[in-house]
């Protein structure tokens, strides 16, 4: 496959372009550096320093002597994004070139109108372009599960049969999302359905929970290729940041009570199901909706986890419930169907003391780099 990856600079995206070069698809990655620019911005950077996608792809080119080629720019440019489509021609697009984190959106006015724009612009960029250069190619978007919200009843895998008056109607199951950002990608979901309603679009979109992890199969022999690890409370995400303030001795922010429910998965389980919704591409006019996560907890049980995995390492984990600085349900009935991408041959990497174990000790290894005064900043929704 020809797969055209946007995004490509992110915790995502290079491990993705790595795996699929490795299995022999022409890999191109785009990206403008947005997350970067904004990490700096509000003095957020990563755990470790990653290289640029130009010395990234040299690296991965001494090791496997594989070629990926590199666009820098932003998909909101129609000329830039038109431009690159038709240069490349993909038959596949896996689409992660959004603002990603939902405290971010609800910084200020400035983050939200960018949050805004970024991520519906794109989104409608990528189907424009499509429609344009390669109406035949299969889009893969990252959506996330956080575009359900938590309700009160089963989440199904994408759509909902709803019966009502006697007559039946399959409609996508409905969303309520938590932040401005799990917002943006609702509207994604609603424009990429239209287009693939009207137009015939190829479209599958992943609910994906939060990731969590540091090593997949391409990334073990050279730190310079691991993806960028953010613990900060805007970019970084709960199971490595609770990693990160284990190993720092900061007490483990657990936000109210705790009962928060989410469905996790690890980056080596994300990787499988990019190549699984790949090789399993949806036909014209059909939305394929997978929910992308293994396993479900809640807060309070990912704090236990990583304070018996941090006292196993020696380090003295205190666990402490701080205010709520989010709008969520801190107790509330959480049940996701994850069935298809299982069906499609996804073999889970749950998470265990080992593969806790194995982030714990890499986070050893820069704790020194880790500044305190980011993993908690109170953003409030
Ligand atoms: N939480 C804490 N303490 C913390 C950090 C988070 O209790 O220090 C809680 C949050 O309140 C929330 C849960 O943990 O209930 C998950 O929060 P998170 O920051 O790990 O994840 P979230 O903001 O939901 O967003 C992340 C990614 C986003 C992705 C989403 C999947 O940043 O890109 O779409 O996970 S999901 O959560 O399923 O919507």
């Amino acid at each position: 496959m020809r797969v055209l990856i946007l995004g490509g600079d992110g915790y995502l995206g290079w491990p993705t372009a790595m795996h699929f070069s490795a299995k022999g698809h022409e890999v191109a990655v785009v990206d403008n550096y947005l997350r970067r620019s904004l990490a700096r911005e509000t003095d957020n950077d990563t755990l470790y320093p990653s290289p640029n996608l130009h010395e990234r792809v040299k690296i991965w080119q001494e090791h496997t002597g594989k070629k990926i080629p590199v666009f820098i720019g932003d998909l909101c440019d129609w000329s830039f994004i038109n431009s690159i489509f038709a240069e490349f021609k993909p038959d596949t697009i896996i689409h992660y070139a959004e603002q990603p984190s939902a405290p971010y959106s609800m910084l200020n006015a400035d983050a939200a109108r960018l949050t805004i724009s970024n991520n519906i612009g794109v989104t409608g960029n990528v189907v424009l372009a499509m429609k344009e250069q390669c109406p035949d190619a299969h889009l893969i978007k990252l959506g996330t599960m956080g575009e359900y919200g938590t309700p009160n009843i089963d989440i199904e895998e994408g759509w909902l049969d709803v019966e009502h008056k006697g007559r039946t109607h399959k409609f996508l199951y409905p969303r309520q999302a938590g932040s401005l950002y799990h917002t943006t990608k609702v509207m994604d979901t609603d424009l990429l359905w239209f287009y693939v309603r009207t137009w015939g679009m190829r479209v599958t979109d992943l609910m994906q929970g939060p990731v969590y992890g540091i090593y997949t199969d391409e990334n073990k022999h050279d730190d310079r290729l691991l993806p960028c690890f953010a613990y900060d409370e805007i970019f970084g995400t709960i199971i490595n940041r609770f990693i990160v303030q284990a190993v720092a001795g900061y007490p483990l922010t657990v936000y109210g009570k705790g009962g928060q429910i989410r469905g996790y998965l690890n980056i080596k389980d994300t990787l499988q199901c990019l190549l699984l919704a790949a090789e399993n591409p949806a036909d014209s006019g059909e939305m394929k909706i997978y929910n992308q996560m293994t396993e479900t907890f809640s807060v309070n049980e990912i704090a236990d986890h990583v304070q018996r995995v941090g006292n196993q390492f020696g380090l003295d984990v205190e666990i402490k419930s701080i205010e709520n600085p989010r709008k969520e349900l801190e107790d509330h009935y959480y049940n996701p169907t994850h069935t298809v991408l299982l069906d499609l041959g996804l073999e889970p990497n749950y998470l265990t003391d080992e593969s806790l174990g194995e982030i714990v000790q890499k986070v050893i290894q820069y704790k020194d780099s880790i500044v305190r005064d980011r993993i908690f900043r109170g953003v409030k929704w």
